[in-house]
């Protein structure tokens, strides 16, 4: 993992530590300075036409807050798809935000989100949250909201088996700086039996079985996806069921074809697992659920292929120390994130002290998972109002056992935490970018 030093002079500053009072305000002032690099989105390059979602219907209809609509409302699913997006947000707004009141951490999300723009967090309807959201213009609205939360870049996720998304690429070939790509493999990796066919039509010499063939194919495949989209790293999210080394076609294809295309091309693969999926398919993306997995394979994979560099996540609470542990024996594994259901303050608090107490700065703390745009607004301001504390009683602790504390040396973590980490992982032995 390439320096993200301080040089000694500077790092042993003959500058008084700060006292508490100093280190809490060096903190929030560099916590709110700083220009994140969101590491995993769901949001889309303009260029890439309706994909991106944006807008008060969006953030409503957004699976967290379907998830619980249906423990708030009598309404069926079946009878709640019928509706339209509006008639939904609609039903949501009503049932969460007008007879209830919106304190679980995804519906207070959005009357953040409503504060943010000065718009009325508790109207009956939404008729002046949408006339705002309508007489947006999309490309400045983007810059405006990364900028209010406090984003340089987002890191999209990009399916080239996507029947919507895929044709996109042949004309989104702009460089658009606030958007990176990533080369997601859910559908190769996880259901190579539905899909092979989709790349035979495309003219791949693939079949069924993981031959030399397919796997070769397969290869090449990825690297025309790799000259199109230029991703930062390669992606998968995984069941908790996963098993490395195992008989199967994701482990063959895995081993034979997306590893060495991730060590061809340089970049990093991200290992999101944990999913338990669609345990109530009538709930649809709000669906899926969180198992804990049994991370030997996470061991294996860090141990067998040391030149391939592992970005990962765990969706499970009870996975997240051996996740920790891992990282102190493998230098080629980056723990990212809160995942999911773990995007919570309560347990961000108790990951973010537990990985700080294990591997000190050496970890990319959060990203967003933002599916609509303006989430990222409420996303990173819960991420810095929960993570403020912990970092001051960190430098608080440093400084009572004897060691100063200054506000360069806090500015240097900030950065190495929310930007350097991941861009010296994703660039590896490069420069970054
Ligand atoms: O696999 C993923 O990237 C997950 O983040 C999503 O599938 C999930 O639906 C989500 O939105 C989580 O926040
Ligand atoms: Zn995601």
């Amino acid at each position: 993992m390439p320096s993200t030093t301080l040089s000694p002079s500077r790092l042993h500053s003959p500058k008084p530590s700060l006292d508490a009072e100093g280190i809490a305000q060096a903190v929030q002032e560099e916590l709110n300075k700083i220009q994140i690099i969101d590491v995993h989105t769901h949001l889309f390059k303009p260029s890439l036409g309706s994909l991106g979602l944006w807008g008060i219907d969006e953030l409503l209809t957004y699976h967290y807050l379907e998830a619980e609509l249906f423990r708030s409302s009598p309404i069926t699913p079946e009878e709640y798809w019928k509706l339209s997006k509006q008639q939904q947000a609609d039903t949501i707004w009503r049932a969460l935000f007008v007879e209830n009141l919106p304190v679980s951490e995804a519906t207070r999300g959005v009357v953040a989100v409503l504060q943010a723009f000065g718009l009325p967090t508790d109207s009956p309807d939404l008729k002046e949250a949408r006339e705002f959201f309508a007489s947006q213009e999309l490309n400045g609205h983007i810059s405006r909201v990364f900028q209010m939360a406090g984003i340089s870049e987002a890191v999209m996720t990009n399916d080239p088996l996507d029947p919507e998304e895929a044709p996109q690429w042949e004309r989104a070939t702009d460089r658009d700086v606030r958007f990176r790509a990533v080369l997601r493999l859910d559908r190769i990796l996880n259901k190579w039996p539905e899909h092979w066919r989709i790349l035979q039509s495309q003219g791949y010499d693939v079949e069924l079985q993981i031959s030399t063939k397919t796997t070769y194919a397969v290869r090449r495949f990825l690297a025309d996806w790799c000259k199109r989209m230029h991703p930062v790293y390669m992606a998968v999210s995984l069941p908790d069921t996963f098993q490395f080394p195992e008989e199967s076609p994701r482990a063959r294809l895995l081993e034979h074809a997306v590893l060495p295309s991730c060590r061809e091309h340089n970049i990093p693969l991200s290992l999101m697992i944990g999913v338990r999926y669609q345990v109530n398919p009538a709930i649809r993306l709000a669906g899926d659920a969180v198992g804990k997995a049994d991370l030997r394979a996470l061991e294996n994979l860090c141990r067998n292929f040391p030149d391939n560099r592992f970005l990962c996540s765990v969706l499970s609470r009870e996975n997240q120390h051996e996740l920790c542990v891992y990282a102190r024996k493998f230098r080629n594994l980056m723990p990212f994130g809160c995942w999911w259901f773990l995007n919570n303050p309560s347990i961000v608090e108790e990951i973010t002290r537990e990985r700080i107490e294990m591997l000190g700065m050496s970890f990319i703390p959060q990203h967003s998972d933002a599916r609509v745009l303006e989430q990222v607004i409420y996303k990173w301001r819960n991420t810095r109002r929960t993570m403020a504390p912990i970092f001051t009683n960190t430098y608080k602790l440093l400084a009572e056992d004897g060691r100063p504390v200054t506000h360069e040396g806090i500015h240097h973590d900030m950065v190495r935490l929310f930007r350097g980490n991941f861009e010296h992982f994703v660039a590896g032995n490069r420069e970054p970018k």
